[in-house]
């Protein structure tokens, strides 16, 4: 058990300086002076001058690995659990990407497990870029409704020039079983769609809402933020149409691309535009590749995403777009947690999972990680590594 006390508590909105008991990997407490009962083996933790927010959650990150479009030699490395718990996040759910072919179904939900066992939370999409989707069972639905870390689909490519080039009714079927697993099997069944450069943009997603029965909380495009054009179509989909928009942390603020939006410069322009904050959430696409081609197509270059790069564009939401810390945090933890039907994260509430991080009040520097009530980083020191991490 550990009582962190006397942090000011962003669940993610502001409920004031809170002590906080957890154990057993929940949250058992929140209140004011809570007495350290010395009977119980219970560690304080002293959080004055803190903020004390829930674990973020990643949505998007290639915990394999992904890339291979400079060749085999550009195949980015597998995640390692330093990478992600330094950055606060403490759930990520695991995809493909460009390769879906030497990266398969299997490996990832072992890979999915590996992370679990060393005490993080995990989930899986199936599928890759592809289209046919590549899935474990031969099936979107049955995937998702029969393998238990399954939430949904992606990332599933359109309007790139990598993608299978599928049509918008093989986009609308891919999207209509996801829902339907997700339905059965009281998941969410969200399909999450890498968007490209091409001139379509989201089309295919104003084709759904405006044909079909389907909900705008089944899907969710992301690198909505890649460009400026696709970030303003973005914003009028989310505005207009109700839908849900996912920004990309990872690029280096030094290094964007000409039109790319930063994470946090979206975040502000879409607020500006009057997108709901709760429709719009940040994913790292973390050991993605970050493919740079050139304006005829040809491969120019590779970077590799970063996992601690959400954290970092919701800090500097908050120190430099001027956000409130309590609508930053909500597209790192409370909105992918609805949108992902992860009912136990995301929130700082009594039974909710014990994921938590404590950082510094003006800088907001990480100070503390708790996953599942497990102290992982506490005074900045990492005290949990990977099996294999020295
Ligand atoms: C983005 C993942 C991209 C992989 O467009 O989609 O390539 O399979 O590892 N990355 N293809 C990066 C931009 C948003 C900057 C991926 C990558
Ligand atoms: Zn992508």
């Amino acid at each position: 058990m550990h009582l962190i006390k006397n942090a000011s508590v962003y669940a993610p909105e502001e409920i004031g300086v809170k002590d906080v008991l957890i154990g057993g990997g929940k949250i058992l407490k929140i209140g004011d002076e809570l007495p350290v009962e010395h009977a119980y083996d219970i560690t304080v933790i002293d959080g004055t001058g803190k903020v004390l927010m829930p674990g973020l959650i990643d949505a998007h990150v290639h915990i394999l690995g992904g890339g291979g479009e400079g060749g085999a030699k550009t195949r980015t490395p597998e995640i390692m659990l330093s990478d992600i718990i330094t950055g606060g996040v403490t759930t990520v759910v695991g995809c493909l990407g460009t390769d879906g072919c030497t990266r398969t179904i299997s490996n990832l939900l072992a890979k999915a497990k590996g992370l679990e066992e060393e005490g993080i939370t995990t989930y899986i999409y199936t599928g890759s870029y592809q289209v046919p989707v590549r899935t474990l069972t031969g099936s979107v639905m049955d995937d998702i409704i029969l393998l238990e870390k399954v939430v949904g689909t992606g990332e599933i490519a359109i309007s790139d020039h990598r993608s299978s080039q599928p049509t918008k009714e093989e986009f609308a079927k891919i999207v209509a079983d996801t829902r339907v697993g997700g339905i059965l099997s009281g998941k969410a069944g969200l399909v999450n769609i890498h968007m490209g450069d091409g001139e379509e943009k989201l089309e295919f997603l104003r084709y759904i809402l405006e044909k079909t029965q389907i909900s705008a909380a089944n899907m969710l495009p992301t690198h909505i933020n890649r460009s400026t054009t696709l970030m303003n179509d973005g914003i009028d989909y989310a505005r207009n149409l109700g839908g849900y928009i996912d920004l990309t942390t990872s690029s280096d603020p030094d290094f964007l691309e000409p039109d790319e939006v930063k994470a946090s410069t979206g975040l502000k322009m879409a607020l500006d535009a009057g997108v709901l904050i709760d429709h719009i959430t940040f994913s790292s696409d973390g050991q993605g590749s970050l493919p740079i081609f050139h304006a005829d197509g040809s491969f120019a270059g590779l970077g590799v995403g970063k996992v601690t790069s959400l954290y970092r564009e919701m800090k500097d939401a908050v120190l430099k777009d001027g956000v409130a810390l309590s609508d930053a945090l909500k597209p790192v933890t409370s909105n992918p947690a609805n949108l992902l039907k992860l009912g136990q994260k995301g929130k700082i509430r009594e039974n909710a999972d014990a994921d938590l991080v404590l950082a510094e009040a003006d800088t907001l520097e990480i100070d503390t990680v708790i996953a599942r009530g497990r102290i992982m980083i506490y005074k900045r020191e990492v005290l949990v590594k990977g099996t294999f991490e020295n």
